[in-house]
């Protein structure tokens, strides 16, 4: 897969060298390319923001970079389906691990980076137009720039992608894959400052261990994300026959 970013802070970036996603780089499984949006600006002080039309507070990103930046990131590009625009905004969807799948899928990604009051509304409709346009945000509260949320991104759909990981399995039963938390791990020692490993993990009955698991799970979910089971329920009503 390959990942083009463009944001105003190249730098920032600079973490996914390190680490899984790093090594994954290193390998040829991920291509990552980060893009300046001042390159794209023409003018002395390499202006991307101006004030709002209609009046009100911050900066808006002007249009005209932002055109610049797609046209020579997607240029060249003759792939189907096209490359998918991701813009991170608190505007936007919010961004579950059912995304982050599709994300993976993705034969190419760009990653468009706000920051101040956000971009243009004409660049989410041209990035529509030319390529594949989706505006997500991360959760319901709100960052300075889109740099973080695109990390978090970033990293969630790359670590998806096949031949990233070192142990694919690893994948299966984590929190969100099939819709509930994960039951909690222990390692050694046994017992460590008073406190106990559950019984049934050093039984040696895979049974037991298995259903114990799947128990913690309901009720870590009941009592910390009713809202998860909740849209199990109704996905399950909803496939009904
Ligand atoms: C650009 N401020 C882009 C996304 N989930 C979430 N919270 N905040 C954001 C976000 C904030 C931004 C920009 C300027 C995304």
């Amino acid at each position: 897969m390959r990942v083009d970013i463009v944001t105003i802070f190249p730098e920032f970036f600079s973490v996914l060298d390190v680490s899984l996603l790093g090594r994954a780089r290193a390998r040829g499984v991920l291509e990552v390319v980060v893009h300046d949006l001042r390159d794209f600006t023409h003018d002395r002080h390499r202006t991307v923001d101006d004030t709002p039309y209609g009046g009100g507070a911050g900066m808006v990103m002007r249009p005209e970079p932002w055109g610049e930046a797609l046209d020579a990131v997607l240029e060249g590009d003759a792939g189907d389906p096209p490359p998918l625009v991701v813009f991170p905004t608190p505007a936007g969807r919010i961004f579950t691990q059912a995304i982050a799948r599709d994300l993976s899928r993705e034969r190419r990604l760009v990653f468009a980076c706000g920051r101040y009051e956000g971009i243009d509304e004409r660049v989410v409709r041209y990035a529509a137009a030319g390529a594949r346009g989706a505006e997500r945000g991360l959760g319901d509260y709100v960052l300075t720039g889109c740099e973080v949320a695109a990390m978090a991104m970033i990293e969630a759909a790359g670590r998806l992608v096949p031949g990233v990981l070192g142990n694919p399995l690893s994948l299966a039963e984590e929190s969100h894959e099939e819709g509930l938390l994960e039951y909690p791990s222990y390692t050694k020692p046994a017992s460590w400052r008073g406190l106990d490993v559950p019984g049934v993990l050093l039984s040696g009955d895979h049974g037991a261990i298995a259903a114990w698991r799947r128990e913690q799970q309901l009720e870590r979910t009941r009592r910390v994300r009713p809202d998860l089971i909740a849209d199990a329920a109704a996905e399950a009503s909803a496939s009904a026959p």
